[in-house]
């Protein structure tokens, strides 16, 4: 059965545009891919590090969370992916968002992910895929941190083509 799932695109060392397409890509590979725009990011945690490109897909794929998982992390590591300091700088961070309605805890996984609802670079590009997405009730619409978003839209859907 297909699950329509969230994948959180993240660069900010080397040609993070060109890295986020080659991740699109390969996401094309999982099964069907939409876009959000592109966007620039001020950097959460340490602010000695460049700004990020970041971006969200919608994926429907009829893989279980943890062999989703396994790929999104070979993905990273097939990107020569490059991790220095937690929070800090990365050429490539693909973080499973959301799998359909699904609530996921162990070792490996949290699903919704993280502070999810707190980063606006994840919240403005998943209302760009769904302006009614939903999370445990809670519309991201809704959400104050909507309202003075500090992230900058360098691209609309098309960026993934150019
Ligand atoms: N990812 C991080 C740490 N900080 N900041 C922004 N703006 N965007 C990110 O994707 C990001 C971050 C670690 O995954
Ligand atoms: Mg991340
Ligand atoms: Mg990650």
């Amino acid at each position: 059965m297909s699950v329509v799932s969230y994948i959180g695109l993240g660069s900010n060392l080397g040609d993070s545009q060109e890295i986020l397409k080659e991740a699109i890509e390969k996401l094309q590979s999982l099964g069907q891919v939409r876009v959000s725009k592109l966007y620039q990011s001020p950097p959460m945690g340490p602010q000695d590090q460049p700004n990020y490109f970041n971006a969200v897909a919608e994926l429907v794929t009829e893989l279980e969370p943890l062999a989703l998982l396994d790929e999104l992390q070979r993905f990273e590591n097939e990107s020569g992916r490059v991790r220095l300091r937690r929070w800090g700088e990365r050429t490539l961070d693909l973080d499973l968002l959301l799998y359909g309605q699904e609530n996921i805890q162990n070792e490996r996984l949290t699903v919704p992910h993280v502070g999810i609802l707190e980063r606006d670079f994840v919240v403005i590009p998943l209302l760009d895929l769904d302006p009614t997405i939903q999370i445990a009730g809670q519309s991201l619409a809704n959400l104050e941190l909507t309202q003075h978003a500090t992230l900058t839209a360098l691209a609309d859907e098309s960026w993934i083509n150019e």
